[in-house]
């Protein structure tokens, strides 16, 4: 297996136990990953949605274990939790076999940039207009994704490779594109005003490299629709990776279905989680 060499790797929004989880793909990532740094950027775990319902798959389960390997390996692995997986915020500061929980990062490339990273949730307020028109974002996205998962297994009989219909909506949809934009400045405009080179986030699905606000803004994505990761080489660039492509064009390693363990419940390894969201749930108050 062809191996992906690079000095840090930031990936985000993976929503593990939720069936719109890209897990195999990430899978087929983590495998190649040679690293020294892998920061895990927040929203690894959907628990809001595991609280309604667990998707959990084979898949999945190989993904915790190849980074706890990772860990085991001797890479700084550094989980940083978003809103989705906010009750792990309550571990803050702790490890978990090798994997370090932090609220954010103050990370430095090789060619001595520093960059701030954080999931980006934190800009929430700044950015939305109102509570109501960010829960109705946020039911419309959902059933995009029903929609997509949809578009995506007919595509599949049809032979045709991976298209986002989420992804191609968000881009066309003003509304998103103004929140996207603003969502970039905020962030950039917080990392300037702390003296830092760049901005590292996830939170908004919406991958990219730009200069905004005199620093560099970069996003890593998301693994329920695009598939993307940041990659730092050595020499301290960075470039944003497409994975889905990568594997369509590597035939040779087609990516396997992940079938959904239908029995809906967590994994006895990740039994722990279900505590820590119950306390967490109660000391946030949402
Ligand atoms: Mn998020």
């Amino acid at each position: 297996m062809p191996s992906l060499d690079c000095r840090t790797a930031f990936i985000s929004d993976i929503h593990l136990g939720t069936r719109d989880c890209r897990a195999p793909y990430l899978l087929d990532f983590l495998q190649r990953l040679d690293c020294e740094r892998l920061v895990l950027v927040g929203d690894v775990f959907d628990i809001w949605a595991m609280r309604r319902r667990v998707v959990w798959t084979a898949a999945q389960s190989k993904v915790i274990e190849h980074i706890f390997a990772l860990a085991d390996r001797g890479v700084d692995v550094v989980y940083i939790p978003g809103n989705h997986d906010e009750a792990l915020r309550a571990l803050v500061g702790t490890e978990i076999r090798g994997v370090r929980i932090l609220r954010n990062l103050a990370h430095e490339n090789a060619d001595g940039r520093r960059f701030f990273v954080s999931h980006g949730d934190e800009f929430d307020d700044a950015v939305r207009h109102s509570r109501v028109q960010h829960l109705l974002g946020d039911m419309s996205y959902q059933l995009l994704l029903r929609l997509n998962h949809w578009v995506d297994t007919l595509r599949g009989y049809l032979n045709l490779p991976y298209w986002s219909l989420s992804a191609w909506a968000k881009t066309r949809v003003g509304r998103a594109r103004d929140y996207i934009g603003r969502f970039e400045s905020t962030a950039s405009r917080n990392a300037r005003e702390q003296g830092f080179d760049g901005y590292i986030g996830g939170h908004i699905h919406k991958a990219g490299i730009a200069k905004r606000e005199g620093v560099l803004y970069c996003n890593t994505g998301d693994w329920v629709e695009h598939c993307t990761a940041l990659i730092e080489d050595h020499s301290g660039y960075l470039h944003l990776l497409h994975w889905s492509d990568h594997v369509r064009l590597d035939a040779s390693d087609a990516v396997p279905v992940d079938h959904a363990d239908t029995s809906a419940g967590l994994p006895p390894e990740l039994a722990w989680l279900g505590s820590v969201s119950a306390t967490a749930a109660l000391s946030t108050g949402k």
